[in-house]
């Protein structure tokens, strides 16, 4: 009994309550099934936290095409861009206890992750890249969230077919250590097509749920009231899975 509940990571709680009935026959099969519910639990979050593939320089595709908006139709963005983004901010608002607002240059001084992933798109296409960037947990814990927080929303500064683009995640993949806030593209700053100054790289889902022309991080609770109410662009419009794992 013992030796199964550390195998199988059962609490201390679960344990005691349950040692009685236990060594019942009717106790027994109800104990395995509680454990056979938590170890299916248990693999599920572990696929969940999987890291997706990485690959090597050799592998990184010669051209990333740019898909859906390829720039941001304003003046203000045309002028940031020819200046390099120096008064860019990227908000982290919401269900979070000290709300931030961070340039490119705080981006950077910030322990960074690099990762050569592949990008696969709905619409039948797939590049690999280096991307570079921040972890969003780090942002997360220093914008200190909050723990009614359940999922985190991307606001972006483009308009696509008359919507502005937005996506969302749970905070599984908020948390997951691929997870970052890009502001590279093969050891260069991300070019306008691919969503300079930044984007999201959330390696385990689709490449719709990778925003680009980032401007806001937002912790929410629940996604109703948010656009839609169905958690991003393509799913609020056109049906897509909100969850769009691989
Ligand atoms: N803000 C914004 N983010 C976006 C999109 C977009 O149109 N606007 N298109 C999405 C889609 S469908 C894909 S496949 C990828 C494309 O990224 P890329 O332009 O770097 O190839 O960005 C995603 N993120
Ligand atoms: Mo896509």
């Amino acid at each position: 009994m013992k030796r199964r509940a550390a195998l199988f990571g059962l609490s201390a709680l679960f344990t005691g309550a349950c040692s009685k009935i236990a060594d019942s026959r009717t106790g027994q099969s109800l104990f395995d099934l509680a454990e056979g519910w938590h170890r299916k639990a248990h693999r599920a979050l572990a696929d969940r936290e999987a890291l997706a593939p990485e690959y090597s320089k050799a592998d990184i595709s010669p051209v990333f095409k740019g898909n859906g908006s390829v720039t941001v139709e304003s003046d203000i963005y045309a002028d940031q861009l020819a200046r390099g983004f120096p008064d860019w901010r990227l908000q982290v608002r919401g269900l979070v206890k000290n709300p931030l607002s961070l340039s490119l240059d705080s981006l950077r001084a910030m322990p960074q992750r690099t990762q050569i992933t592949r990008h696969d798109c709905v619409e039948g296409w797939s590049a690999i890249g280096e991307w570079r960037g921040p972890q969003l947990s780090q942002l997360l814990e220093a914008a200190e969230v909050l723990p009614e927080a359940n999922f985190i929303v991307f606001y972006c500064a483009d308009i696509l077919y008359g919507k502005r683009y937005y996506e969302s995640i749970d905070m599984v993949d908020a948390y997951h250590p691929q997870t970052i806030v890009a502001h590279e593209l093969n050891g260069d700053p991300l070019p306008e097509k691919n969503g300079a100054p930044l984007r999201m790289r959330i390696e385990r889902q689709l490449g719709y749920k990778h925003p680009k022309y980032l401007t806001a991080i937002e912790a929410v609770s629940s996604l109703d009231d948010i656009e839609g109410g169905k958690g991003g662009f393509w799913e609020d419009n056109y049906g897509y899975q909100w969850y769009a794992g691989m």
